[in-house]
């Protein structure tokens, strides 16, 4: 377990001699200050919260950002929203790229969609916390969105495929929807069943 960003790919801030580079994702770490966080499962009330904005980007927002990614890869994940591991601040991670030992870490921080296209597109979705249940779901195919970068800096994305696919699947948790929400009644009854089967059987030992 590893903690404290000091550093980042993109090279804008150097890493100190002490830090450790996490050869997962390029980031520099103090060590014994970052934590893999358990990522909450439904049926909880948590995830139901509506996450707040980010009022300033400072260390502590840095940690949570490094603490959701360290989580995210730990869960084999590829994005993350802080309400699902029990904060519900408008922070998203997500790192498509992990193949081959590269990864590309990137956070979206009080994340806004501009606009959004009338064409749908339709992609499978899974979700951390609807651990294996996958199915279609029909979004709008791209997307502009304005975010805080880890430097508070805003930025702008356009985005298409997977990347719109899973910014808006995040953004929904940031509003406490999940992608099981979008389902037909039926199809969204029989997840959280078999959700609850499952819980049942956790809480069992
Ligand atoms: O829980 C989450 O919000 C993250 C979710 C993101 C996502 C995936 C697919 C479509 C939309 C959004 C996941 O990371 S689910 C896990 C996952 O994608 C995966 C796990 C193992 C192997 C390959 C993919
Ligand atoms: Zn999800």
């Amino acid at each position: 377990m590893l903690a404290g960003i000091i550093g980042h790919p993109g090279g804008h801030k150097p890493c100190e001699s002490a830090a450790i580079l996490d050869p997962r994702n390029g980031l520099a770490y103090l060590p014994g200050t970052m934590a893999v966080r358990p990522v909450i499962v439904a049926p909880d009330p948590r995830l139901k919260l509506v996450s707040t904005d980010v009022e300033k980007v400072d260390d502590e927002i840095r940690t949570l950002v490094a603490d959701m990614l360290e989580s995210m890869y730990e869960a084999d994940g590829i994005g993350l929203a802080a309400v699902q591991i029990g904060v519900p601040k408008r922070v998203i991670v997500m790192d498509l790229d992990q193949k081959d030992g590269k990864n590309n870490p990137r956070a979206f921080i009080n994340p806004k969609i501009l606009w959004a296209s009338d064409e749908m597109a339709t992609f499978e979705e899974g979700c951390l916390s609807v651990p294996e249940i996958w199915d279609e779901i029909e979004r709008p195919a791209r997307i502009r969105a304005e975010f805080l970068d880890r430097e508070g800096v805003r930025q702008e994305v356009e985005a298409d495929g997977l990347l719109a696919t899973c910014l808006q699947h995040e953004m929904d948790h940031l509003q406490g929807v999940l992608f099981i929400d979008h389902l037909s009644k039926l199809k969204r009854s029989i997840a959280l069943r078999k959700l609850q089967k499952a819980k049942r059987l956790k809480d069992a030992g």
